[in-house]
C-alpha cells in the first residue's frame, strides 16, 4: 500500500467511526426500506393489526405508527357473506376504473408491478375479454372487486356464450397466487369465467353465468391450483339450461385443500345426451376438498370427487342440499377416505342419490344423509354407512324441485334420529347441532318456525 492509498483508507475508516459513534447526529432519513411489519391473524371483519418495526438507526423521513389496523383476506371458518366493500378491504396500490381501457390498463399495471394491488371497478358492464385479448394475470397479491359492493352492478364479459374454437376467451385467467375476486358478476364468454392455476384463490360474492364451458376451472398445469376458497357465490344458466354438455360449475384438476361453501348452483344442465359435468367437481389427483353448505338445484350432477380412475383422496362433503335431474347428487369415484355427512339429496330421473364407485374407493364414511334414492356401491367401491335414510319424499321438504331441502315439518323418521358426529357442529343454516335430543338426519337440523296460531289461541280471551 503506498502512502496516498493508506491515507485515503484511514480517512474512510475515520469517517465510518464518526458516523457510528455519533449516529444520532448523522443518521440518514428513513426510507420505505428501513421499515418492516408483521400482521396478526385476519379477523372475520377482514381486518388485522399490523405492527411496524424500524430496521437500523435512520431518523425522520418515512414513518409508521407502532401499530395500525389494515384490511386482509379472511379465510377462516367463521366467515361472513357480506360484501368486501363493507369492510373496505384493500391491499397495496389502489386503482379505481370505470372503462374497459382503464380496466385493461390496471391489469397490465398489476402485472408490470408484480401485484400488490387492488382494482376497484365502478358500476357498469365491461366487455373485457375477446378472442384476441383477455385478462391474463401473472402477478400475485391482487384484489379485483366492485367498488360499490353490488355484485349485480359490475359485470365483466367476453363476446358472448358461443363456441370460439380454436381461440380462447376466458373472462379472467389467473396464474398468480393470492388473488381475490369479489362482489361482481362474470359471464357471456367462449370458455371459462375464471381459469385459475395459481394458489390461494379467494372468490367471494361473485355471480358466474352463461359460460360456454365450465364456469370456474382449475387447470392441471404444474401441480394445479391449490388451497382456493369459493364462497357466497352463484353459478347459473338463467335460461334454465346450458349451451352444450361440456359445461360445469367448479371443475378443478390437481387441486389440494380447497374449500367450497355457501354457494348456489342452478340449471347446470346439458341440452345433449351427454351429461354436463358436476356443479362441484374435484378430480384428477385432487385431495382434501371441503364442500359444505352449498345449495345445488336443477343440475345434471351434483358434487363429484374423482372421475373414473382420475381420483380424489380424503375430503369432506357436509350439510349440502343437492337436487339433480339426470344423475347422482354425490358421486365418489376413485375417492378413498372421503367423508359424506349430513347431506340432503333429492334425485330425479335416476336410481342413486349417492354412489361410491370403483375398488379404489375405500374407507369412505357416509353418515346421516337423507335421500330419496339409493346410496349405492358400484364397481367394487366400499365404505361405512350409518344412519342414512333413503326413503324421503318430495313433500317432506319446503320446495324439493327448487332445491330448498329444509324439512317442511318435523318428521319422526329424521328428527333426532342421526348419529352424533363430533366434527359436525352446525347445520346448513349454521344452527348448532344438535337441536333437541340428538342429531337430525340430513342437512337441516329442524327448528320449528315460531307458531303464530298457538300465540293467537293463547291471546284469545
Ligand atoms: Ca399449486
Ligand atoms: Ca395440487
Ligand atoms: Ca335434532
Ligand atoms: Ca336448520
Amino acid at each position: 500500500m503506498n502512502t496516498r492509498v493508506t491515507f485515503i483508507y484511514c480517512k474512510i475508516a475515520l469517517m465510518a467511526l464518526s458516523f457510528n459513534t455519533a449516529s444520532n447526529v448523522f443518521a440518514a432519513p428513513c426510507t420505505y426500506n428501513d421499515w418492516t411489519y408483521s400482521d396478526g391473524p385476519c379477523t372475520s371483519t377482514f381486518t388485522t393489526t399490523r405492527t411496524w418495526t424500524k430496521i437500523g438507526s435512520c431518523q425522520g423521513g418515512v414513518t409508521h405508527p407502532p401499530t395500525e389496523t389494515v384490511s386482509c383476506i379472511y379465510r377462516g371458518a367463521d366467515y361472513t357473506c357480506q360484501t368486501l366493500s363493507t369492510f373496505n378491504v384493500s391491499i397495496g396500490t389502489e386503482v379505481i376504473v370505470s372503462t374497459v381501457p382503464g380496466l385493461r390498463n390496471a391489469i397490465n399495471q398489476a402485472n408490470a408491478q408484480r401485484g400488490n394491488m387492488t382494482i376497484l371497478i365502478e358500476d357498469g358492464t365491461y366487455e373485457i375479454a375477446s378472442t384476441s385479448w383477455y385478462p391474463y394475470i401473472t402477478a400475485s397479491n391482487i384484489i379485483i372487486r366492485s367498488r360499490s359492493g353490488n355484485s349485480a352492478n359490475v359485470v365483466l364479459t367476453g363476446g358472448g356464450m358461443r363456441d370460439v374454437e380454436p381461440y380462447v376467451e376466458n373472462v379472467l385467467d389467473l396464474a398468480g397466487d393470492n388473488i381475490t375476486i369479489a362482489d361482481l358478476s362474470i359471464g357471456e364468454c367462449g370458455n371459462h369465467g375464471i381459469s385459475i392455476n395459481g394458489d390461494n384463490l379467494f372468490v367471494h360474492n361473485v355471480r358466474i353465468y352463461n359460460t360456454y364451458e365450465q364456469m370456474l376451472k382449475g387447470t392441471s398445469y404444474g401441480d394445479g391450483s391449490d388451497t382456493g376458497i369459493v364462497q357466497c357465490s352463484m353459478f347459473e344458466y338463467p335460461a334454465g339450461i346450458g349451451p352444450q354438455y361440456y359445461i360445469g360449475g367448479i371443475d378443478v384438476h390437481e387441486g389440494n385443500d380447497w374449500i367450497v361453501r355457501k354457494n348456489t348452483f342452478r340449471h347446470i344442465r346439458s341440452p345433449e345426451n351427454e351429461l354436463a359435468e358436476h356443479a362441484i367437481h374435484f378430480w384428477n389427483d385432487s385431495a382434501n376438498t371441503q364442500v359444505e353448505r352449498n345449495r345445488i338445484t336443477n343440475c345434471d350432477r351434483g358434487i363429484g370427487f374423482g372421475l373414473s380412475s382420475l381420483g380424489h383422496s380424503g375430503g369432506l362433503i357436509v350439510n349440502n342440499m343437492v337436487h339433480t335431474t339426470r344423475d347422482v347428487g354425490i358421486g365418489l369415484e376413485t375417492a378413498p377416505n372421503s367423508e359424506v355427512y349430513n347431506n340432503t339429496v333429492y334425485t330425479e330421473n335416476y336410481f342413486n342419490s349417492i354412489e361410491y364407485r370403483f375398488a379404489a374407493t375405500s374407507g369412505v364414511k357416509i353418515y346421516n344423509n337423507l335421500t330419496n334414492q339409493a346410496i349405492a356401491s358400484r364397481n367394487g367401491g366400499s365404505g361405512d354407512l350409518q344412519d342414512n335414510r333413503t326413503d324421503a319424499q318430495g313433500g317432506w321438504f319446503l320446495n324439493a324441485t327448487s332445491g330448498d331441502l329444509h324439512l317442511a315439518t318435523s318428521r319422526a323418521e329424521v328428527v333426532d334420529q342421526g348419529l352424533t358426529i363430533s366434527t359436525v357442529t352446525e347445520d346448513y343454516d349454521r344452527d348448532p347441532r344438535p337441536q333437541g335430543a340428538a342429531y337430525d338426519i340430513g342437512a337441516d337440523e329442524f327448528t320449528p318456525a315460531f307458531n303464530y296460531s298457538i300465540l293467537w289461541i293463547l291471546l284469545l280471551p
